[in-house]
């Protein structure tokens, strides 16, 4: 299975270190197309490639994707492309999310999800996160 994981570069690396977290149970499940995503490295201004290159390969890998799980808590206006793409696309999504009282999640995005296709799962961290991806995947057979 190949798996298309969006998560916060330029919008903030903040938990850069959650998503290397994430990338890594996700190996478990398929291959990840965007390892890159959740190298704690990797800063918001790094790495030399050109825009125009990195968003054809993205988009190119998230076509070839059987699912796609993304951390939204770090407003990233990427990952939004990358999910408007991937409701577009009919795949079946993943979003995370972490709550709490000073960020909300927006509604094009909780409002996208209809429990089947588009699915969000509020959840504290890296303690619970495994938990919440074992159950994904071994209840919605991709
Ligand atoms: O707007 P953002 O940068 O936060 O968007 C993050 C999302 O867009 C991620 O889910 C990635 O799939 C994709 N993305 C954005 N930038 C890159 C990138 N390098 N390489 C691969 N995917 C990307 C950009 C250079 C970076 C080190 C600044």
């Amino acid at each position: 299975m190949k798996i298309y994981f969006c998560a916060s570069i330029r919008g903030g690396r903040d938990d850069a270190r959650l998503y290397e977290h994430i990338v890594k149970t996700l190996g478990k499940f398929g291959k990840v197309l965007t390892e890159h995503v959740g190298d704690s490295n990797l800063s918001h201004t790094g790495e030399g490639l050109d825009d125009g290159f990195i968003h054809d390969r993205d988009l190119d890998w998230l076509r070839q994707a059987d699912v796609v799980v993304a951390e939204v808590t770090q407003p990233s206006l990427g990952v939004g492309y990358e999910l408007g793409h991937a409701y577009l696309k009919k795949k079946d999504t993943l979003c995370l999310f972490r709550p709490s009282l000073r960020c909300k999640l927006s509604a094009m995005i909780r409002g996208a999800a209809d429990g089947k296709r588009m699915l969000i799962m509020d959840y504290s961290g890296e303690d619970d996160v495994d938990d919440v991806l074992e159950h994904f995947f071994k209840t919605n057979p991709h």
